[in-house]
């Protein structure tokens, strides 16, 4: 019933196979879960592989804004480390786009430095300042949101207004289970949504993926892979989230 996928998003995906960006087997995940698939995008670090994420994040990030006049920002922020060259490339690509120097010349990257753990005083970030500025937060795969949670933290710190969160995959899991996770959200009322949702809902603002597990199962579908689709689908039954 779902619609097919667009050319750019299957080849995104063929690149990401070949380059094991996108690779099978048995993974333990941050969350506990053990996951027949893995998405590592620090492996986006080839001159075949760096213009065409960049450029997926521009594309997803540009569509998105065309789609929403009302909605708008000033700084990329790519948590450290994954992010930083993610939020530099994407926002060059942007500026490749048609008329992208004229829409996104004065929008400014920035990151965090790791080893000033103690964020909310001055020295974290490295880049444009995000005080008094619209940020979105360009980050690299989303699975139960707590990397996700970690960079929200700091634009708060730092004063900066978020106003969306761009990620390459959104694996469109529910949240761990406080037995999943023992001592984390050790509430047992809370309802098992979807990581995606409970981040949209927490922070208010536009949850955006380049690709999600379901883009990636018609991906592969797409390749003729069954049996990783197959896994891919035993794994959702288990952890996917619906909504
Ligand atoms: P959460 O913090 O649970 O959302 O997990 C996101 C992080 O998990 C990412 O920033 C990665 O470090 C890592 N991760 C991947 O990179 N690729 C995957 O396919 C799965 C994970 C993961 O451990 O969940």
């Amino acid at each position: 019933p779902s619609e097919p996928l667009p050319q750019w998003k299957q080849d995104l995906i063929s690149l990401t196979l070949k380059s094991s960006i996108l690779t099978f087997g048995t993974f333990t995940l941050k969350s506990g879960r053990v996951s027949p698939y893995f998405f590592n995008c620090g492996l986006f670090c080839t001159g075949s592989t760096v213009g065409p994420i960049a450029s997926a994040y521009a594309r997803t990030l540009h569509e998105y804004s065309l789609a929403h006049p009302n909605w708008g920002f000033d700084v990329l922020f790519g948590p450290a480390y994954k992010g930083i060259p993610i939020c530099a490339t994407t926002l060059l690509s942007l500026s490749q786009l048609e008329g992208g120097v004229e829409r996104y010349g004065g929008v400014g990257y920035t990151f965090n430095r790791k080893e000033a753990k103690d964020h909310g005083e001055g020295g974290v970030l490295v880049g444009d300042s995000v005080r008094g500025k619209r940020v979105v937060v360009i980050d690299d795969v989303m699975t139960s949101g707590k990397a996700i949670r970690e960079a929200v933290e700091i634009i708060k710190a730092q004063g900066g207004t978020l106003v969306g969160i761009v990620v390459a995959v959104d694996r469109e899991e529910k949240m761990p289970s406080p037995a999943e996770r023992p001592g984390e959200r050790a509430d047992g009322t809370v309802e098992r949504g979807s990581a995606i949702g409970e981040v949209r809902r927490e922070t208010g603002v536009p949850v955006v993926a380049v690709l999600t597990l379901r883009d990636i199962m018609k991906g592969m579908e797409g390749l003729g892979r069954h049996e990783e689709v197959e896994a891919m689908r035993r794994y959702w039954e288990e952890y996917g989230a619906r909504d």
